[in-house]
C-alpha cells in the first residue's frame, strides 16, 4: 500500500518536473524576454510617414505599426546626422561628449569602445542572440589604413553582436561592398580591394574626371566625385574588389533577406535584431520595380521600399508565430534633406510633401526637424493605438532595457541612458524631464521649452537648402504653441532662458 502512494506521488512529481515546470519556465522567458527588432530608418522625417500626417505619401506598414502600438510625437535622436546618433544609441552617452563622433569616412576606425558597456552586449549577457544588418558607420578595425581583404577587427562583433552584416558606412561612401563578420563579401584574391580617401588609387574613373560616366549627376558643388561605382559617383577612392560590389538595386533586398534568415534561424531563442536600413539616404536608388512609384522622385520610392520592407519582416515575425513575444521598435537616425549630393529629382518632384512636417530645419538642424523623428514601438506589451507625447531619446533604450532584463550597468557607464521601458511601451507618460539635443550647436528642450545656445556656427547650408537653427543671440521657443519654432520668445522669458542655459551647462559638465 505504502509503496503504491508513494509510487503515485512519485509519478505526479515526475509529471509536474516533466510538464508543467518546463511550460511555467517557457511562460516565464516568454514574458520577461521579448524579442526585439529596432528597425533604424536613415534620414527620415517627421513628416515622411503617413501616421505622422504626410498626405503626398502612404506608409501602410508603419501607419499599421502605430495603430496597433504605441507612436511618439516627442521622441529623438541624439544627434541631427548619423554617426553621432548611432553612436548615442550603442553606448547612452551623448555623442557630444567624446571627440571624433561626426560623420566618418568610409575608412575609419572603430569608434565605440569595447570595454564599456553597449546595447548589444545588455542583450547578449541576458542571453540574446544579437545581430547587425545593415548600415554601420561606427568605423572598423585600429587604424584608419587597413587590409581590406582579410578579418577587421575590432567592430560590430567586438561591440555586441554575434553576427553582423553590414555595409561600413553609407550608400554614398567606398568601399561600396557587404560584410558579414567583418569580412567583405564575394573577394576574390586576384582582385583585392584598396581603399583611400586622399588620394585616388587603381585606375576606376571618377566623377571628377568622367561626368559624362555618371547616371545620376552629383549636384553642384556637392563632392561625391570621386570613384564611380554603378554609374553613381562616391565618396572616396577605391580599387579592386569588382565582384564583389553592390548593386545599388539589391541593397535593400539584401539586407531584407539577411534579416529575414537571422529571425528564421534565431526564432527559438530571444534575440535582438538591429536593422539598419539605407533608405533614403543618398544615392537612392530604389529597386526597379518602386522606381517611379511615388510620383515624388527616388526619394518618395526609397520610402514607399522602406515602407514595404517593414511589412515584409512584420508579416514574417506574424508567419513564425512570434508576434506575442516581439517587440518592433521603427525610428530614424536623424531628421530629412532632399538634395545631399545627388540631383535625383527629390526637390523638383516634391509635389508640396514636408519631409519635416511642420517642424522646422532638417537633417544638421538644431530646430526640431533635425531630431525630433518618427518612433514607433509595436507589439507585445505594448499600448495599443496610442499616441504619447512623452520625451524620450533613442540612447534611453540601453537603461530601458537593461532594467527589463535585470542587467545591472557598471556605474560610470552610460551615463546618459535613462530607464524608462514603461514609457517605451505606452503604458507610462512620464518619460525624461530634459534632453540635450546636437547638431552645429547644442541646443535643450525641457517642459515643451526649446533654448539653443548662441553659436558662431553657419545660419543656413546653402548645398542641402537646411536652416540650421544656430544664431549668434540666444534663442527660446515654447515648442507647446510653436512647434515650427518660428517666434524666438527669449527677451520675454529672460528667467526660463537663464535656467535653460544653467542645466545645459549642468549637463555639458555633467559626467565625463
Ligand atoms: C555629408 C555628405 C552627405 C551625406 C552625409 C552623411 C557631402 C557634401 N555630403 O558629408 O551626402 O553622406 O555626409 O549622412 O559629401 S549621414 O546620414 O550618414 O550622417
Ligand atoms: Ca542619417
Amino acid at each position: 500500500m505504502k509503496s503504491t502512494i508513494s509510487k503515485q506521488i512519485f509519478a505526479i512529481a515526475s509529471l509536474i518536473i516533466q510538464f508543467i515546470i518546463p511550460f511555467i519556465g517557457n511562460a516565464q522567458q516568454k514574458s520577461s524576454r521579448p524579442n526585439i527588432i529596432y528597425i533604424y530608418a536613415d534620414d527620415l522625417g517627421y513628416g515622411d510617414v503617413s501616421a505622422y500626417g504626410a498626405t503626398q505619401i502612404q506608409t501602410p506598414n508603419l501607419d499599421r505599426l502605430a495603430i496597433e502600438g504605441t507612436r511618439f510625437t516627442n521622441a529623438h535622436s541624439t544627434s541631427a546626422t548619423c554617426t553621432p546618433s548611432r553612436y548615442g544609441l550603442i553606448t547612452g552617452i551623448y555623442p557630444w561628449r567624446q571627440q571624433g563622433t561626426g560623420i566618418l569616412p568610409g575608412d575609419a576606425k572603430l569608434i565605440i569602445p569595447i570595454d564599456r558597456v553597449t546595447l548589444p552586449q545588455i542583450f547578449k549577457r541576458a542571453g540574446y542572440q544579437t545581430a547587425i544588418v545593415g548600415k554601420w558607420h561606427l568605423g572598423l578595425g585600429m587604424q584608419v589604413k587597413k587590409n581590406w581583404n582579410g578579418e577587421i577587427k575590432p567592430g560590430p562583433n567586438e561591440v555586441g553582436f554575434d553576427y553582423s552584416f553590414i555595409f561600413p558606412a553609407t550608400a554614398d561612401r567606398v568601399p561600396t561592398v557587404f560584410m558579414e563578420n567583418q569580412r567583405v563579401l564575394g573577394l576574390e584574391d586576384d582582385d583585392p580591394i584598396e581603399v583611400d580617401y586622399e588620394h585616388k588609387v587603381g585606375n576606376d574613373p571618377t566623377g571628377k574626371e568622367h561626368p559624362e560616366l555618371l547616371k545620376m549627376p552629383s549636384s553642384s558643388g556637392h563632392g561625391h566625385n570621386q570613384t564611380i561605382v554603378n554609374g553613381i559617383g562616391r565618396i572616396g577612392y577605391m580599387s579592386g574588389g569588382h565582384r564583389s560590389r553592390w548593386v545599388d538595386e539589391e541593397i535593400s533586398t539584401t539586407f531584407l533577406t539577411v534579416a529575414k534568415e537571422f529571425i528564421e534561424k534565431n526564432q527559438k531563442e530571444p534575440f535582438f535584431l538591429y536593422f539598419s536600413l539605407t533608405e533614403p539616404h543618398v544615392p537612392r536608388m530604389p529597386a526597379t520595380r518602386f522606381k517611379g512609384k511615388s510620383n515624388l522622385g527616388y526619394r518618395g520610392d526609397a520610402i514607399l521600399q522602406l515602407d514595404w520592407t517593414v511589412g515584409q519582416l512584420v508579416e514574417q515575425i506574424e508567419t513564425l508565430g512570434l508576434a506575442d513575444n516581439t517587440i518592433i521598435i521603427f525610428s530614424s537616425d536623424n531628421g530629412p534633406v532632399l538634395d545631399d549630393g545627388y540631383d535625383d529629382g527629390a526637390v523638383t518632384l516634391r509635389n508640396g510633401h514636408m519631409p519635416a512636417g511642420s517642424l522646422r530645419g532638417g537633417k544638421y538642424s538644431i530646430f526640431e526637424g533635425g531630431t525630433r523623428v518618427p518612433f514607433i514601438v509595436s507589439g507585445a506589451g505594448v499600448a495599443k493605438k496610442k499616441v504619447s507625447n512623452a520625451l524620450i531619446c533613442q540612447m534611453d533604450l540601453l537603461a530601458s532595457v537593461a532594467d527589463m532584463l535585470n542587467q545591472k550597468i557598471p556605474s560610470g557607464e552610460a551615463v546618459d541612458s535613462q530607464s524608462l521601458w514603461d514609457v517605451f511601451l505606452g503604458t507610462k507618460n512620464h518619460g525624461r524631464s530634459h534632453l540635450v539635443e546636437h547638431a552645429g550647436s547644442l541646443g535643450i528642450i525641457k517642459d515643451n521649452w526649446k533654448y539653443i545656445e548662441p553659436s558662431n556656427a553657419p545660419v543656413y547650408a546653402k548645398l542641402t537648402d537646411t536652416e540650421l537653427g544656430n544664431a549668434a543671440t540666444v534663442q527660446l521657443y515654447d515648442l507647446s504653441n510653436d512647434i515650427g519654432e518660428k517666434k524666438n520668445v527669449a527677451a520675454r522669458y529672460p528667467e526660463v532662458v537663464k535656467e535653460m542655459a544653467e542645466l545645459l551647462e549642468k549637463e555639458r559638465m555633467g559626467h565625463k
